[in-house]
Parts: structure tokens; sequence; C-alpha cells
């Protein structure tokens, strides 16, 4: 009846406004474990990654994906337990990319996604549906538009958390100057990290505000967003220092 697979597929699984499964999720997450466990981390066995991805899978597959609960990732967590040295627990908001950059330098840095559970998952989507075993990599929820408690944003929920409260010692954090609220409140590290760190074991906070070289400043250490911080981050009686820096190397030495 010129009906053609796509009106098939639309009565089976619902047309979300987010996109869709990245296309060979499982493969690319095994790779990414496999080639993670190489690298420095002992006590994680590279063997262990089918039992990972698989966990990875069990959080969301068959499951409504606007239902779905920190529960859900629990023996991903688990499996992918890893502790990070005092002192070098790098937050970022809205500056991946230099946050990366300069963790690829100073190697003894750890942003999320240099943790085994953060790289696993850096830039993919991922999304099931109940009813059935399958990805769905047509659509997925989108957190405004659709629902909060996809697996998506409930996995960086709890990634995001679980680093803050297992950071100590000075943890720094990344924020980019060249915008006008170099902090927000409702962003992940304003909202979930800054929240969750436990002042029994962290004593500063220091704040690096990236200036974009030769480009106006949108905000620095002197703007109501970093004043908005530090009060917060005083409040919980944790230290707060700030410091402008208008190129990496400043901060690679
Ligand atoms: O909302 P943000 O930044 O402040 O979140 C960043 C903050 C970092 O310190 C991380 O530890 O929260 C953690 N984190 C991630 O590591 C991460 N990787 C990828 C939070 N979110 C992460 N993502 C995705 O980017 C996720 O989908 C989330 O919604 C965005 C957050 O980016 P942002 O606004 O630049």
């Amino acid at each position: 009846l010129g009906m053609g697979l796509g009106f098939w597929r639309s009565l089976r699984a619902p047309a979300w406004h987010g996109r869709g499964t990245s296309a060979n999720f499982s493969q690319r997450v095994l790779k990414r474990c496999s080639s993670y466990s190489r690298g420095s981390v002992p006590e994680l066995g590279g063997k262990r990654c089918p039992e990972i991805v698989a966990a990875f899978e069990n959080a969301f597959l068959s499951k409504d994906p606007c239902q779905i609960t920190e529960e859900d990732y629990q023996p991903l967590i688990n499996l992918t337990q890893q502790s990070i040295p005092c002192g070098k627990f790098l937050f970022w908001s809205r500056s991946k990319k230099l946050a990366h950059r300069y963790t690829r330098q100073k190697k003894e840095f750890f942003t999320l996604e240099d943790t085994l559970l953060g790289r696993l998952a850096d830039g993919l989507t991922w999304c099931g549906e109940k009813g059935s075993p399958e990805m769905n990599y047509q659509s997925c929820p989108h957190w405004k538009e659709d629902c909060a408690k996809n697996p998506v944003l409930v996995f960086w929920v709890l990634a995001s958390r679980r680093f803050a409260e297992n950071a100590c010692g000075e943890v720094t954090v990344m924020l980019n100057g060249s915008q006008s609220n170099a902090f927000s409140r409702s962003s992940m590290f304003g909202s979930i990290e800054v929240r969750h760190l436990d002042p029994k074991k962290v004593h500063t906070l220091q704040a690096w505000v990236m200036q974009n070289p030769g480009g106006v400043s949108g905000d620095s250490c002197s703007g109501t967003t970093i004043s908005d911080l530090k009060s917060i981050i005083n409040g919980r009686n944790i230290t707060f220092i700030c410091h402008d820096v208008n190129s990496l190397e400043e901060i690679c030495v």
C-alpha cells in the first residue's frame, strides 16, 4: 500500500526529538574499553570489557527510555570503579575541548572523560525501547522536548555526581571566559558537581577562567558569575581561588 519501512518503524518506535543511538554503539564502546585498558590502568583488566559493554547495554535495553534510573547503571558503575589521586581532578564547563587538550599534555590530570566510565560514553548517544531488545537508531528522547529520565542524561548526571563525590584535595575547574556566563548554576558543573564536592575531602576549588586570545573577554574572575560561584563554594566551607588564564602554556608549566 505504498507504506515503506519507515512507516512501520514509526508505529513501533516513538519518534523522539533527539539524535538516535550512535552507529555501531556496542562495538565502539568495546573498542574504547579495550584501548583504555591497554593504557595506564592495570586494575581494570581488558578481559572485563565484554562484561562492561553488557552492563552498559543492560542499563537501557528493553526499557522505556523515559524511565531510566540511576540503579539501572549500578552494575556498570561497579565494574568501572577507579581511583584518581587527590589534587588531580579537573572539572570543566563549556570548555570540553580545551580541558581535554590540557589533560592530554598533563597526563596526571583527569577529567571525567579521562576515566574509563566517561571515556566509554563521551560524545555518544544511546537508547532502547520497551518491549524490544534493540537499540533505537532513529531517535532518542531529548531532555527538554521529551523527558529528563533518558539514558544519556541519567548517565551523565550520575557519572558527574560520583566524579564530584570522589574528588579530594585541591580541585580545579576550567571555565570558558569567552562566554558572558563563565559559571552557570544550570550547567552540569553548577547544578551537580559543585553540590556534591565533599568539604571534608576538598579544601580548595581553583577556577581557571580561560580567555580567548585576541578576542573580547566575555567573563573573568572579577565578573558576577564567578562571584556567584565563589559564594556558593565559600558557603560550603571550601576555599575559592580564581585565575584568568590567557593561554594553555600558562597552566602547562
Ligand atoms: O554542563 P557542563 O558542561 O558544565 O558539564 C560538564 C561537567 C564536567 O566537569 C564533567 O565532569 O560535568 C561533567 N560532564 C561530562 O564529563 C560530560 N561529557 C559529556 C557532564 N556532561 C558531559 N557530557 C555531555 O555534555 C552531556 O551530554 C552534557 O549535557 C553536556 C554538558 O556540557 P557543558 O554544558 O559544556
